[in-house]
């Protein structure tokens, strides 16, 4: 399913694109990004065919109807792996296949559609993994984490040796809305190990011999550039296998390197099939002494890890430290406890407020706000978006960021700062008028179980702001306290002004 993102920027859909396989060759663009970060051309994208069917030939589904006559899929030249073609033909149909896997292997699980997949005639999957007689869900997926396209893609430490079956399905069908089918509805679905020599963005911890436990004997993660040549993207997979297992992971900025996300995927058979995530994800300086961001990956589950996330500033040349502990007073590890990030950093960000992280005062009111945000038109003319970005200096600092508004307008509006990593507390947003004068309803308060998005998407806080008068109007933020540990203060919002569809 498409999901949008509305912070803005950073993502580098291009650099998840290729892990691992041949089976995402073409350049794609993260939708909904927007800023000035959001597109960049990949020159990393695997080399490796992308295709498996032969030119001109009828597409073919070699699926089953059920785990029990699925077939085994095959290795296919030039791939890792093994890969089969299917198709959802008719509305309802679903396919199954099967793949062997080897205990204490790292495998991925995707499928490919081909193309941009934004085209609403295209086929969006979702795939589940099950015991080979399909008795026992082990995982599920719909999009990849960060969304990328309504392909689909899992990562599985594999627990206990033997033969897998995969269903998939067409994604209406699946959630139980009109399903979906058409002879044109093709698609590949591939497994293949993690060739973690081989692919430098992939990382896995030393369990089940732990080297990494402390700050000192930090893991060096190894990522791939992207982007321009100033953008490191690292996948990460761990494992959580003792009661006290700790991980730490170093990373070292490139050039030119300002900001960095780490994307987090699902756990549970409703997710990528570990047992158990981890607890508190922490970003720190090189000393592992000053804990710069840091969430709780507990508080969230599921989809909504996809607008969860730890997303900062960063400085260029540096290293940090990422620690990864299992959660706040668990027992004994799971059967298969482990959990897979996707690190990047990012040489563009959203338009940062010149008061900065060390003062406020500057723009603390309308008269003094920076003046105009500078918008960016959406591709559909529809909708311009401002992304800005900043600093709680202090508690009490007030930011004013300037943009305008037509009558019959509407504002969609969302803002991170603790739930995406910081110290902030008490992260709270208005809208307010020319005249200073709050609008109706345009207000709202982030807490860690508490996003600002007034949207009319899944998950939203509130809906949109209707806009009755046109002027300038004034995103406005403010704090009420500072983490005592958590020392990050900045924040990140995207205003989405739009012309709503009749
Ligand atoms: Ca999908
Ligand atoms: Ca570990
Ligand atoms: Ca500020
Ligand atoms: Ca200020």
């Amino acid at each position: 399913m498409k999901s949008t993102y509305f912070l803005g920027l950073l993502a580098v859909g291009t650099a998840f694109a290729s892990v691992g396989n041949g089976c995402k060759s073409e350049t794609e663009e993260t939708p909904g990004t927007g800023g000035s970060g959001a597109t960049t051309s990949s020159s990393t994208t695997s080399s490796t065919t992308s295709s498996t069917s032969t030119g001109g030939s009828a597409p073919i589904d070699e699926g089953g109807v059920a785990c029990a006559d699925a077939p085994l899929m095959e290795p296919v030249s030039g791939l890792l792996g093994t890969w089969a073609d299917g198709i959802i033909g008719v509305p309802g149909d679903t396919d199954f296949f099967k793949f062997e896997a080897t205990a204490g292997q790292w495998i991925a699980v995707v499928t490919d559609t081909g193309g941009d997949n934004e085209d609403a005639n295209e086929l969006d999957t979702v795939i589940t993994v099950f015991d080979e007689a399909g008795a026992v869900q082990v995982a599920q997926a719909d999009d990849a984490y960060p969304y990328i396209s309504t392909d689909s893609e899992i990562y599985y430490h594999v627990a206990t040796t033997g033969t897998y079956c995969i269903r998939v399905d067409e994604y209406s069908n699946w959630s139980g809305g009109t399903a979906l089918g058409d002879p044109t509805y093709t698609y590949q679905v591939g497994a293949y190990e993690l060739d973690f020599a081989q692919f430098e963005q992939l990382n896995k911890d030393s369990d089940p011999t732990p080297t990494n436990d402390t700050a000192g004997t930090a893991q060096t993660l190894t990522a791939a550039v992207v982007g321009q040549g100033t953008q490191v993207y690292a996948q990460i997979h761990g494992l959580l296998d003792t009661q006290s297992d700790v991980d730490w992971y170093k990373l070292t900025t490139p050039a030119a390197a300002i900001a960095g996300q780490v994307y987090f995927t699902p756990d549970s058979a409703d997710g990528y099939g570990s047992t158990s995530g981890p607890g508190n994800v922490t970003l720190l300086d090189a000393a592992g002494t000053t804990v710069l961001a840091r969430l709780d990956y507990q508080v969230e589950s599921g989809v909504a890890l996809q607008n969860y996330n730890l997303s900062f500033p960063l400085t260029e040349n540096t290293d940090y430290l990422l620690r990864v502990e299992r959660p706040a007073g668990a027992g004994a590890p799971g059967a298969n406890d482990f959990y897979v990030f996707k690190a990047v950093t990012a040489d563009q960000d959203n338009e940062q407020e010149t008061e900065g992280a060390a003062v406020d005062g500057v723009n603390d009111t309308l008269a003094t706000t920076d003046g105009p945000v500078a918008g960016q038109v959406s591709t559909d003319g529809l909708t311009t978006s401002y992304f800005v970005g900043g600093h709680m200096a202090n508690v009490g600092d007030v930011d004013y960021w300037e943009f305008p508004a037509n009558a019959g307008e509407e504002v969609a509006l969302a803002c991170g700062s603790l739930r995406s990593g910081s110290g902030v507390q008490g992260f709270h947003a208005e809208i307010r008028t020319a005249a200073d004068v709050l609008v109706p309803n345009a207000t709202g308060t982030e807490d860690a179980n508490t996003d600002i998005l007034w949207s009319t998407g899944t998950g939203a806080s509130a809906p949109p702001i209707a806009i009755t008068t046109a002027g300038n109007y004034y995103v406005v933020l403010s704090n009420s306290g500072q983490d005592a540990t958590v020392t990050g203060t900045y924040y990140r919002c995207g205003i989405h002004v739009s012309t709503p569809t009749p």
